[in-house]
């Protein structure tokens, strides 16, 4: 596994360069949740590919620009899914965006996920990697280096609000469990880029990122195996919660479609158990 991420490694930092003078235009393509894709997208998913297919250890990757799954060794061990540009819809505004990466261990599932890792291609490089116990951050150097700057870990409450998903879309119940978060002195913080916001709950250390089912998007918008999963994964690990509305953590979800969805909630041990109260009652 240890191949696995210093390819990640190498990907992200190829993808962080290519960024500085990117074309930002439109392909004529779709993927397969029906968003048109980025020529940047393609690109990025091209990178990944390129890097991780050298690993003997690689049996599978299924990412969010690839329709199937792309097969490789059939005895090695390790499946890695991996968003390889996730908010790339800011890509025009010059916001922080970033990729995420799941490695599964044989079976597609959060049971066997063994590390999972995103990076952030913000003013700097940053790269959040959990291999164990421990979630770590890591700063790429001058020397083309990541270094190890801290571990990272979730308080018992935040202060931070993120709500995704269009409002007038909301049932009555979240939008009464959102409004009871501001009322008790939440501030609103959303970029749209699922990974930096999630990013910035991390380092101030707790707070809510939302993206609930709504009546446009009745499984919600984030897919599950490399979104929701790796992002769980790293928030339980820092300490905090996780859960899809109802049950006790987005990692006793099973899907059985590569780009299936789910409404999602990250946060502190207080929101996430604040918000399973107004869900159930
Ligand atoms: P992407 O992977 O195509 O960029 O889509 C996922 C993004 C998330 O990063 C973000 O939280 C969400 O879509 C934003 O959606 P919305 O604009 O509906 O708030
Ligand atoms: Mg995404």
């Amino acid at each position: 596994m240890q191949e696995l991420v210093k390819l990640i490694q190498e990907a992200v930092i190829d993808i962080s360069n290519a960024l500085k003078f990117p074309d930002t235009s439109y392909s004529e393509e779709k993927n397969s949740s029906g968003d048109t894709q980025l020529k940047f997208d393609v690109l990025s998913d091209e990178i990944i590919t390129h890097h991780l297919s050298k690993s003997k250890a690689l049996k599978a990757l299924i990412s969010e620009e690839k329709e199937e799954i792309l097969k490789f060794n059939e005895n090695a061990q390790f499946i890695v899914a991996y968003d390889p540009l996730d908010g790339s819809s800011l890509m025009d505004v010059n916001f922080a965006i970033g990729s995420i990466f799941a490695i599964y261990k044989e079976e597609v599932s959060p049971k066997n996920l063994k590390a999972a890792l995103y990076s952030i291609y913000g003013a700097r490089l940053e790269l959040v990697c959990c291999e164990g116990e421990e979630v770590k951050l890591y700063r790429l150097n001058e020397g083309g280096k990541f270094d190890f700057v801290k571990e990272l870990k979730m308080a018992e409450k935040g202060k931070i609000n993120a709500t995704g998903g269009t409002q007038k879309f909301w049932d009555n119940k979240h939008a009464n469990f959102i409004k009871g978060l501001f009322e008790e002195g939440y501030r609103l913080r959303y970029s749209g880029a699922m990974v930096s916001d999630i990013h910035q709950i991390l380092l101030k250390g707790g707070g809510l990122f939302s993206y609930p089912a709504t009546k446009d998007a009745p499984n919600g918008k984030l897919r599950a195996l490399f979104e929701i999963f790796p992002l769980a994964f790293i928030i339980e690990k820092a300490g905090g919660a996780t859960t899809n509305g109802q049950n006790a953590s987005l990692l006793e979800l099973e899907f059985h479609q590569i780009h299936a969805t789910s409404p999602c909630f990250f946060g502190s041990e207080y929101e996430i158990n604040k918000l399973l109260k107004a869900y159930n009652g």
